[in-house]
């Protein structure tokens, strides 16, 4: 028969009183809604006091209070003093974090019953609402990428928006986002970025120096009582996205030559993504005889050769050259060297020769017959070699 309206357990409690005893006890004060309601904050433990309900009974009755089955899910939250009619947190206590949206609240039975008509006996129920109260957490920084490469930046542009979780309500998880910059690699007096106090967009409000690496911390706070806040280090860098070169292999022909202080091989060249200087090197050349040496202009890419280039030792060098703009990977390009033949005067293989010559030879007799001269040049007309 239960349960019953709070008008029918008056009704029924004056006819019990006035009779014999045999209905179930009243809970005072009668509520008009047949409900009470609680709070308790959030992740409150075991016998954390809730509320206290009473019922009235028949003098001579005892009264005792249980709480109804209260689901898998709440199972265990709350407990009542059997004749005290205490709510408290049960032995599994309110194991709940109010996430954001609306408070939480859990609604459930208790009831009353005279001791004599035992459990099964009329009882009567009183709904109970307890509300979670929020209590302010600490806001958090999750998944954000510490490290901000940026490319092309210009004063005003936003470079990210970065916010922290406040999983509280209203102003326990109300944040607002201030930063503090720890580098100034410009030597700049004043920030060269700016966080919106409200949506976390973190703008640009200087021009940055090139190659630059700023050092920021982010705070976020909320406006709880005591506020909480959270901070995140955040690094902004250069991008480091390698120069292009405009070729990857340079195929140049140069004609020898005998220690020149410096010839123009090439002039490479590589563009960054955004007006970073590029800075150029050697990494290596090959083959490397001895007299030869290769440079390039760190800024301008102009490569040379100093002192011999000759034809005849190797007619090709591969020149590895990289390029890179400050923070970042190098890339690379090949200069393909090709030596071209330049006609040079023919060499005796003896720069002396001697032979005797017998009294009485006869005219004409070949007296030596290994003079010889070599030309290494390439090609007919620069190795033919005449005789006379
Ligand atoms: C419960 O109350 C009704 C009247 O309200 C009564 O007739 C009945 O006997 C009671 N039952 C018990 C077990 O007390
Ligand atoms: C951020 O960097 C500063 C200075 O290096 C350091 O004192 C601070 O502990 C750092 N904060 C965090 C949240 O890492
Ligand atoms: C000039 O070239 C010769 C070989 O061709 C070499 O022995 C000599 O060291 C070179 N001198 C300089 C200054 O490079
Ligand atoms: C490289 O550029 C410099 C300066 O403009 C020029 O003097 C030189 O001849 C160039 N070299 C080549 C191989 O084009
Ligand atoms: C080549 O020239 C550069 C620049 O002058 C010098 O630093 C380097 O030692 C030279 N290398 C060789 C192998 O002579
Ligand atoms: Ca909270
Ligand atoms: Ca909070």
């Amino acid at each position: 028969m239960s349960p019953f309206s709070p008008l029918l357990f008056l009704a029924l409690a004056s006819v019990s009183y006035a009779q014999d005893g045999s209905d179930a006890p009243v809970f005072e004060p009668l509520f008009s809604s047949g409900e009470v309601t609680f709070t308790v904050i959030e992740r409150a433990t075991k016998g954390t006091e809730v509320g206290l309900v009473r019922a009235q009974g028949l003098p001579q009755e005892t009264v005792l209070y249980g709480v109804e089955d209260l689901g898998d899910e709440w199972e265990g939250a709350f407990e009542i003093g059997s004749s005290s009619g205490e709510i408290a947190v049960g032995p599994n206590g309110v194991n709940i974090l109010v996430i954001s949206g609306a408070p939480l609240s859990i609604r459930f039975g208790v009831f009353a019953y005279y001791e004599s008509a035992g459990l099964h006996g009329n009882r009567s129920i009183l709904s109970v609402t307890v509300q979670i109260e929020d209590v302010n957490d600490s806001p958090y920084f999750e998944d954000i990428d510490t490290q901000i490469f940026v490319e092309s930046v210009a004063v005003g542009d936003v470079l990210r928006r970065i916010t922290a979780t406040d999983n509280d309500l209203g102003v326990n998880a109300a944040l607002e986002y201030s930063l503090h910059q720890i580098s100034r690699p410009g030597g700049d007096t004043e920030d060269s970025f700016s966080i919106h106090r409200y949506t976390g967009d973190l703008t640009v409000t200087m021009s940055l120096s090139v190659g630059f690496e700023y050092q920021l911390t982010i705070t976020a706070t909320d406006e709880g009582e005591p506020s909480l806040s959270a901070s995140i280090n955040v690094t902004i860098v250069d991008d480091p996205v390698p120069p292009v070169f405009d070729q990857r292999v340079y195929e140049v022909e140069l004609l020898e030559f005998t220690n020149k202080t410096r010839v123009s091989v090439v002039n490479v060249s590589a563009t960054a993504t955004d007006e970073d200087e590029v800075v150029y090197s050697i990494i290596k050349w090959s083959p490397a005889p001895e007299g030869l040496n290769f440079t390039v202009g760190s800024s301008t890419g102009y490569l040379y050769a100093t002192g011999t280039l000759d034809r005849e030792t190797f007619s090709r060098y591969t020149i590895t050259v990289e390029a890179y703009a400050y923070v970042g990977a190098p890339s690379e390009a090949t200069v393909v060297l090709h030596v071209g033949d330049v006609n040079e005067p023919p060499q005796f293989s003896r720069s002396h020769y001697s032979a005797a010559v017998s009294e009485g030879a006869e005219l004409g007799y070949l007296f030596y017959s290994s003079v010889m001269a070599t030309d290494r040049d390439k090609g007919l007309s620069n190795s033919e070699v005449t005789y006379s």
